[in-house]
């Protein structure tokens, strides 16, 4: 049976964004929401709602069993999870198929894999992705630990192996504190993820963060979308995205996106997946995978003209891939803009009542947000409010455009990230995209100084 309702397990602008995607192809909608959330757009929008429990995520985004019950209750035949919450939830992703549902996502499996940083990098080693040179897999003795680093040479990086969004890391400069290091990371990693284990790579000074979107049909085939430049970040949190990345050639792109889209095809991957890599002197080191759609999508959306979302329900429901490799172009620029509701120079949080919204428009600008005017943005979830996507045929005009878009958009009543954005997008080492992982926080550092 075809996928006729889908079930969206998450809130705000994902919950929207897959909520269009399924109106596009004529499958309703069921959007479950917390006690805070009954107002939001994404209630508003979908066919059914069904409150899901209270503000607290864990009691409500995170409750698998008041989601799989709102799935019951409203006759939904597929789950989507967005991304965040319950999305790279191996057991959640079981527990949705061993109760019919089709799982808008990869093979529990692979989740799982993936979600285990030490068998992520082992996995990906087979499949003949480039790796960060380091120990083959976990450490568990510092005497060990001390052979790899000396052979690998310091700086070295001690990693959780549950970690993720770079908690859990600790950069080792030399030797003598490498023991002290190794505890703490082991240390910290316990009380944060409840797994002490860890791993050792090569630190690398000043990379980029570049990743490679994939697709799979889950049956041997796939294909890869190029890469997005996600190099601006502060504390962890992307900032502003691009594709294609500005210093990627087109030879590059499909060397590398062959060597992904290849690795997946072998492992029988199935839906959406970003391939992480850190790039420095023109060599790609991967460092993890993420099995679900990811925030930034639509600057590959817009260079491709591929809708990610309905590609993800396409493939769930047993379709094949809607394009070939050979079939896809990559074509112009674009930027993604994160809007959060904060301070533009503290990042203090402003939730609060929006007394006047107007979304910036026209030719090749896209919004992405659940804001209306009278919305009251809700103090227990992510920051992040609306995302500004902008698309031109040259590096250059996608900036122009995003310009003039960031002028138009209206949010009052809250403090929002937009001035930052305005400030960012007009510094040289931007506009030449002089820039690495470390560049942003350098410049709010300067800024603030
Ligand atoms: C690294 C690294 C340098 N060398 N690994 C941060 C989060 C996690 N995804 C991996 N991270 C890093 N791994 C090696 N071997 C530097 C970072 C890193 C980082 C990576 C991507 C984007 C922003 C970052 C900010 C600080 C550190």
């Amino acid at each position: 049976m075809a996928i006729s309702r889908i079930l969206i397990a998450n809130r705000g602008e994902i919950a929207l964004r897959v909520h269009r995607a399924a109106h596009e192809m004529g499958i309703e909608t069921v959007a479950v929401h917390s006690t805070a959330d009954a107002d939001a757009m994404h209630v508003r929008l979908a066919d059914q709602a069904v409150c899901i429990g209270p503000p607290s995520a864990t009691d409500s985004y995170l409750n698998m069993a008041a989601i799989i019950s709102a799935a019951e209750i409203s006759n939904a035949d597929a789950v989507h999870p967005g991304y965040g919450f319950l999305s790279e939830n191996a057991k959640f992703a079981e527990i949705v198929e061993a109760h019919g549902l089709k799982w808008i996502g990869p093979k529990p499996e692979h989740i799982r894999t993936m979600g285990d940083k030490v068998a992520a990098k082992k996995s990906a080693g087979e499949l003949g992705l480039p790796l960060v040179p380091g120990s083959d897999g976990a450490v568990s003795d510092y005497d060990e630990a001390r052979l790899i680093a000396a052979d690998i040479g310091y700086p070295v990086i001690i990693k959780a192996a549950s970690g993720g969004g770079g908690r859990g890391m600790k950069v080792c400069p030399s030797e003598d504190q490498l023991e002290t290091l190794m505890k703490q990371a082991g240390s910290e990693a316990k009380s944060a993820f409840g797994d002490d284990t860890v791993y050792i790579e090569k630190y690398l000074g000043n990379p980029r963060h570049i990743e490679f979107q994939i697709f799979g049909d889950g049956e041997g085939n796939a294909i890869h979308l190029g890469e997005r430049d996600c190099s601006l970040q502060r504390r962890h949190q992307k900032v502003l995205e691009e594709a294609p990345s500005p210093v990627i050639s087109a030879d590059e792109r499909a060397r590398m996106g062959k060597v992904c889209a290849d690795a997946m095809a072998a492992m029988g991957y199935r839906g959406a997946g970003t391939i992480e890599f850190l790039w420095e002197n023109g060599e790609f080191y991967f460092i993890e995978m993420n099995t679900r759609l990811q925030v930034e999508h639509p600057v590959t959306e817009a260079i491709t003209g591929v809708d990610l979302v309905r590609e993800q329900i396409r493939i769930a429901d047993g379709k094949p891939l809607s394009v070939t490799q050979d079939e896809l172009r990559f074509a112009g620029h674009s930027i993604e803009c994160r809007i959060n509701a904060e301070n533009a120079f503290t990042f203090a949080p402003s939730p609060g009542l929006v007394t006047s919204y107007h979304a910036a428009g026209g030719m090749h600008v896209r919004v992405d947000s659940g804001l209306y005017a009278g919305y009251r943005i809700p103090p227990y979830y992510d920051s992040m409010i609306a995302k500004l996507i902008v698309y031109g045929r040259t590096r250059e005009g996608c900036i122009m455009r995003l310009k003039r878009a960031l002028e138009e958009m209206v949010v009052e009543g809250v403090q929002t990230s937009i001035p930052l954005h305005q400030e960012l997008i007009r510094q040289d080492d931007f506009l030449n995209g002089d820039y690495t992982i470390k560049w942003l926080e350098e410049w709010l550092a300067e800024r603030d100084a």
